[in-house]
């Protein structure tokens, strides 16, 4: 159904004031005795329990960093441990209310955050459910190592596995939480809720929006807590994940039960500073962070700033914004104040910070205080608050004695598999849905428009008497991948797709026209012109167990998503020790005509990513096949497509393209043409130049080409081309990227070693030049041509009886163009 919602300009033209509310500032001024009908004694000394518990763990871990010692035991931990001592009453606030259906994301600090929810997780969970989720965790190999000896409660055993799940994990040990790949800026646990934390700053500023997405949309229980710092909020993501959280469409647009807001909050642990910038005066304007929500939307973020120094302002805090996200009008902005008495790492001598303020701060200190309030309250005495501070120091040495025996807790074992960690690269699953269940769609399939559109094309690029078929009648490219896509679309449930102008507008270039019409908003939907987020958000949804398709409307647009698509989408399954799965698939469209900026093929950048698939389909059959089995899979794709051929019809799959389902493997090229004399192996669209190419050759010498098409280029199949290189003796590789550090590049150094004795000449790249994307009508000189094709071969592989080349393939041009940088 296309939107309606007229924009009338006698409304929008009229004059008036936008007014600010206010947002309040550490309102919370309850005391203890005040707040007793709200805690019984056994809660409050849970608070207490747990933040010196953290400060525990914390300490032990600044002390083994800096002295190599704790109690006694000595340890060198070579590895990263950003430290939150100080701000243990902001993560037991923030975690005190959730249990294991809320997730939270983190930050590189976020050790305080992980023990804090954990604990949580564990008072509220019954004592079967915790015992199977240990067990059955990683098959119990990190239970086994803290339940060998142990009699105590269940509960209490689970106290033990996750800090030792923690530390292990932080020491790179493989019983950790993530086997030890994921270490201390990236430890997490989802069985409680716990959702990866990031050592990029701000990155879970747009992840955890799309893990808020995947509850609305699947209808989960639970809330996202989206843990960042106050420096984060001078990030991209961040801002990007806050507008993506904010839009109106939530209660403009989506229909039914899906009205309303995301069940998110970001919650910006404030400590005043970045690693030694200073937020508030320094390197950020909004003096108190809370003001940013006031210019996000009318609701103001339901912004608000919580002393988080002190445990039960930040429950409070959280209690009430979980009212707001009950009655559908998230996100919320929190702004929990607190401060690092520790340095921003154990190596920080806090030069940008005077003795006095940290001296200050430590007098306020929130355990202390906390525990001052107890005592005067009758809740605890003395001894109690004792008693408690030893058995926590008890137990971490107790853990941390476990966590560096290497008969126990060893690391994973390289050297008995030195591939183990490429095995965790990709999960390589087959799912026809991510989850069981009716899709919403809003009519069968038969009856969309363009399906009944599609059935009347012609599926060959010829009709049955041979005649090229016109472009109306022609079934294209585009049909394929929407075939595809919407067949997954009534096949799984948790599919959603976005991006710019993915709905009426019909999706960039009219892949998507007709999709509008099928699908409900909130499987649908436009996003901001936030790229960042867009892959940001579909990482949130695909981690959390949901399939989704996001889209880049021109690959010189993916530089906008960088840290997503380099950093995060392809490294979270085997940085989580395969705990995680990631089916997105991020469909690119490469640009033409449009010059320097939304023109360039940039598949050979993210095919130097370890962790993603690279697919670069170049016709209707293997766009189609391959997207299907892109949306079957459950690792990350990046599916490019180029503009230049989104109309072209079927001409190699003989019967043309099959109506049915079915799949083509990523990583196997295709023989477009056999040859015996020479092959070329082409990426993507040159494919049609190379058929030219082929064709002349055979014209004009005789001779016979073997195409293949790479059809992917991560992951790749060599045997294919070593096969006919045997055959042939010659390769030609061609691409639309630019040349230097392309793929091409890569792939004949592969063919080079693996096929050296076959060859009569080295593999030569043909790619684009090393220069900006010229307009349109200057293209030709910068993307390969077929006569360029032809004048290399010449020039470098077997000379040509009479051929006049026009393009100089010389050493010397190569040597000059090379020490020019172009
Ligand atoms: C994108 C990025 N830039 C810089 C860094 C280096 N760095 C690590 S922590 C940090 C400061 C972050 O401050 P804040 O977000 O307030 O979190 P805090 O350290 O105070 O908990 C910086 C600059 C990084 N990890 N990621
Ligand atoms: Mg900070």
């Amino acid at each position: 159904m296309p939107r309606c919602q007229n924009i009338d300009p006698k409304i929008v033209r009229s004059a008036k004031f936008i007014e600010f509310g206010k947002i309040p500032v550490n309102q919370y001024n309850k005391s203890l005795h005040e707040e007793r009908q709200n805690f019984t004694n056994e809660d409050l000394i849970r608070i207490y329990h747990d933040m010196v518990v953290i400060r525990e763990f914390e300490t032990m871990l600044n002390l083994i960093k800096t002295t190599n010692e704790y109690m006694g035991i000595r340890y060198n931990h070579p590895g990263p441990a950003h430290l939150s001592i100080g701000q243990e009453a902001a993560a037991v606030g923030m975690a005190y209310t959730l249990d294991k259906d809320d997730y939270i994301f983190g930050s590189h600090r976020s050790h305080g955050e992980i023990l804090a929810k954990g604990l949580s997780a564990i008072h509220k969970l019954e004592e079967d459910s915790l015992y199977t989720i240990m067990k059955t965790y990683f098959g119990g190999s990190t239970l086994g190592v803290v339940e060998n000896g142990f009699s105590g409660s269940i509960k209490e055993l689970a106290l033990h596995f996750l800090l030792y799940g923690a530390l292990a994990e932080i020491f790179a040990r493989g019983n950790g939480f993530n086997k030890g790949l994921g270490g201390s800026m990236h430890a997490f646990f989802t069985p409680f809720g716990i959702y990866p934390n990031n050592a990029i700053v701000g990155g879970s500023g747009d992840i955890s929006v799309g893990a808020a997405l995947y509850k609305k949309i699947n209808r989960k229980p639970g809330i996202v807590v989206c843990n960042i710092g106050d420096a984060s909020m001078g990030c991209g993501p961040v801002w990007e994940g806050i507008s993506f959280a904010a839009m109106d469409q939530y209660h403009t647009l989506w229909e039914g039960d899906q009205n309303g807001g995301l069940p998110l909050i970001f919650n910006f642990m404030n400590n005043l500073y970045g690693m030694g910038g200073q937020t508030m005066g320094e390197t950020m304007g909004y003096d108190i962070l809370a003001r940013v929500g006031a210019g996000v939307n009318p609701d103001m973020m339901h912004a608000e700033r919580v002393d988080g120094y002190n445990p039960l302002a930040v429950i409070d805090a959280f209690r009430r914004k979980r009212e707001v996200i009950r009655e559908k009008r998230g996100p919320v902005l929190l702004d929990t104040l607190t401060y690092r008495i520790s340095g921003h790492s154990p190596s920080d001598a806090s030069s940008y910070r005077s003795k006095e303020e940290i001296e200050a701060w430590q007098k306020e200190d929130s355990i202390l205080t906390f525990g001052n309030t107890l005592f005067n309250e009758g809740v605890a005495g003395a001894e109690l608050l004792q008693q408690i501070r030893d058995e926590a120091a008890d137990i971490l040495t107790h853990i941390l004695k476990l966590s560096i025996d290497d008969s126990v807790s060893p690391h994973l074992d390289l050297v008995k598999d030195p591939d183990l960690i490429g095995k965790m690269m990709f999960s390589n699953g087959s799912y026809d849905r991510m989850e069981d269940g009716i899709p919403e769609v809003l009519m069968p399939l038969s009856e969309n428009p363009r399906v009944k559109s599609i059935k009347t094309r012609e599926r060959f690029h010829k009709d049955k008497e041979g005649n090229p078929v016109s472009k109306a009648r022609l079934y294209q490219l585009r049909d394929g991948i929407f075939e595809a896509v919407i067949d997954r679309f009534f096949k799984d449930p948790t599919l959603a797709a976005w991006g710019e102008e993915n709905r009426d507008w019909g999706g960039a270039f009219a892949v998507y026209r007709g999709l509008t019409e099928a699908l409900p908003y909130h499987r649908l939907f436009n996003s901001p012109i936030s790229e960042g987020a867009i892959v940001g958000t579909a990482i949130g949804y695909g981690m959390c167990g949901g399939r989704v398709i996001a889209e880049i409307m021109y690959c010189d647009f993916l530089g906008r998503s960088g840290d997503e698509v380099l950093n995060q989408l392809p490294k979270w399954q085997a940085m989580s020790g395969n705990i995680i799965r990631m089916p997105v698939v991020i469909r690119v469209s490469v640009g033409s005509k449009y010059g320097a900026q939304h023109s360039q093929d940039w598949s050979s950048i993210v095919a130097h990513i370890p962790g993603l698939k690279v697919v670069f389909p170049a016709t209707p059959y293997d766009a189609k096949g391959l997207m299907n089995s892109a949306l079957q899979g459950t690792d990350p794709v990046i599916f490019f497509e180029s503009q230049r051929i989104y109309d072209v019809g079927e001409m190699f799959h003989e019967g043309g393209v099959p109506e049915g389902y079915y799949e083509i493997p990523i990583g196997e090229p295709d023989i477009k043409r056999s040859g015996d004399d020479i092959t070329i192996l082409s990426i993507g669209a040159t494919l049609y130049p190379v058929m030219k190419v082929a064709d002349i050759l055979k014209e004009k010498w005789g001779m016979s080409a073997e195409v293949i098409d790479a059809r992917t280029l991560v992951p790749f199949n060599y045997e294919t081309v070593i096969q006919s290189v045997r055959k042939t003796g010659r390769i030609v590789l061609t691409s639309d990227a630019s040349s230097r550090g392309s793929f091409l590049k890569d792939m004949a150094q592969t063919i080079t070693e693996l096929a050296f004795d076959d060859l009569d000449a080295p593999p030569v790249v043909v790619g684009s030049r090393n220069w900006i994307i010229p307009a349109y009508e200057m293209e030709e000189y910068f993307f390969p041509q077929p006569g360029w094709i032809i004048d290399a071969i010449h020039g470098k592989i077997i000379p040509l009886k009479g051929h006049k080349p026009e393009s100089d393939w010389s050493a010397g041009k190569s040597l000059k163009l090379n020490r020019e940088g172009v």
